[in-house]
């Protein structure tokens, strides 16, 4: 049998469905990040920049890009005839076949996986985060403590603690309560989802509870190992981490990419990001063209203006067209006088002239599915704009929209509109 220290598990087949638009035809995984990446890039670099080279992504929703993506792993250098990178979508069983119904869920059923490597621990991480961590040094911790599981935790403002799973710790760091997702929470260091399990430990856990319906980490595993007296601790964890799970998250980790002195660097060359390369050509920056303080990615052609945006591979923006605060994804298209502030538009997305994107409250309430505060417009990929409509910020919109009128700041629409409210 083949032997591992520690093999990675990374949950990457949730839905994303708070991304709203932007995961409507793609697992949140696999949507682009900083111009150039897409957000599974974080974990898969950190695992081999680790020294951690046995990598199963468990996938589910929406996985035809993301395993394009991947594909056998070349990029992250897991392509491997031991180990490397295997994506684990659910599969027919014997008895019986299930979807996976929780994140332990989807452990469970690839046990025969985990076996095959016959680890010592298991690291667990999520697809949906964006930050630099070395897993080696949380596993010397992990030993150090002899502990039986390892929670990555870092404080978080109080207001906004009862997103995560909230820890509560002795002087030794050691867990002494975990709550998940408290209306009131005892604590403000928040679990990030990252896991190192002593496998034996988890094991006994995923089978004892393998009947418990819809079984997650944070609601069962962690408090059933809790329960049964396992030393559980928390490695707590200063630097740059973000769940980029919201729209508004999403889009403020990017723009946290381009400040001056960037809290996310991507530069370092100790700590690199690895993606798949599409061999493109170079951008290229028009007379016309002003960009100030911007990621432009490689492809594109400049004509007009570029402030404090980040612009992914192979984009057009026209000459008079605006872009100010914004993200713009791979292949679009953003025509002649256009203005686009604080917005998020997808892959592939033709923008008429002189429209307005980001700016107002224009949408129309009666086609709204979905209602978000997020302050910013966002539009699904593939989408097509005509010439001089208006979109306002807080409005959510995907697929061909045909505007046979437009009068006093309705919008009627082909496709389908999301209105603004809460994330
Ligand atoms: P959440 O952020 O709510 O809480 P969750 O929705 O459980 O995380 O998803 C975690 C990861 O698992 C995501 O990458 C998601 O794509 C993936 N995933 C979800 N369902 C899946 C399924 N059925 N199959 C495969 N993959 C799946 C968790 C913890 C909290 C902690 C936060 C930190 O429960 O305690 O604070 O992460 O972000
Ligand atoms: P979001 O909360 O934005 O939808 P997540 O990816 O975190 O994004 O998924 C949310 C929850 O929905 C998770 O707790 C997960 O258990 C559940 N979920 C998502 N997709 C599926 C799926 N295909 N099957 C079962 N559960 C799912």
């Amino acid at each position: 049998m083949i032997k591992k220290e520690m093999i990675a598990m990374l949950l990457a087949g949730g839905q994303g469905s708070r991304l709203g638009v932007l995961t409507a035809k793609v697992a949140k995984p696999a949507v682009a990040f900083g111009g150039k990446y897409k957000i599974i890039d974080f974990p898969l670099s950190n695992c081999i920049n680790s020294g951690i080279d046995t990598v199963g992504v468990l996938t589910q929703y929406q996985p035809l890009r993301l395993n394009s993506h991947i594909g056998i792993g070349i990029p992250w250098d897991l392509d491997r005839n031991i180990g490397g990178v295997t994506v684990l979508p659910p599969y027919e069983k014997s008895k019986n076949t299930e979807w996976y119904t929780g994140t332990a869920n989807a452990i469970f059923q690839n046990l025969d996986y985990m076996d095959s490597y016959n680890p010592d621990y298991i690291l667990i991480l999520s697809g949906d985060h964006i930050y630099k961590m070395d897993y080696e040094v949380m596993l010397d911790y992990h030993k150090a403590n002899k502990a039986d599981v390892t929670i990555a935790a870092m404080p978080v403002p109080i207001e906004e603690a009862s997103r995560f799973g909230v820890v509560v710790t002795d002087e030794d760091h050691k867990i002494t309560e975990f709550q998940e997702k408290p209306e009131h929470p005892k604590s403000n260091l928040a679990s990030m989802g990252i896991y190192i399990f002593s496998w034996p430990v988890l094991r006994e856990a995923l089978i004892n509870l393998k009947d418990q319906p819809n079984c997650d980490f944070g609601m069962h595993i962690i408090p059933y190992v809790h329960r049964e007296g396992k030393r559980i601790f928390a490695y707590e964890y200063t630097g740059y981490w973000k769940d980029v799970g919201t729209l508004k998250s999403y889009w403020e980790a990017n723009m946290e990419l381009i400040d001056i002195v960037p809290e996310f660097n991507l530069y370092e060359e100790f700590w690199k990001i690895y993606t798949k390369n599409d061999a493109l050509p170079p951008q290229y920056l028009s007379d016309s063209a002003e960009v100030e303080k911007s990621i432009v990615g490689e492809g594109c052609d400049i004509y007009g203006g570029v402030y404090n945006s980040v612009i992914s591979a192979d984009v057009v923006i026209e000459e008079g067209a605006e872009v100010h605060d914004s993200i713009i994804m791979h292949g679009t298209r953003i025509r002649k006088g256009t203005k686009v502030y604080n917005a998020i538009i997808a892959e592939n997305v033709e923008v008429g002239q002189d429209c307005e994107i980001g700016i107002g409250e224009y949408a129309d309430s009666l086609l709204s599915q979905k209602i978000y505060n997020c302050e910013l417009a966002v539009i699904g990929e593939g989408s097509s704009i005509p010439d001089g409509v208006k979109i306002g910020k807080n409005v959510a919109i995907s697929g061909k929209t045909e505007i046979t009128d437009y009068p006093d700041g309705k919008l009627p629409s082909g496709g389908y509109i999301i209105k603004a409210g809460e994330i």
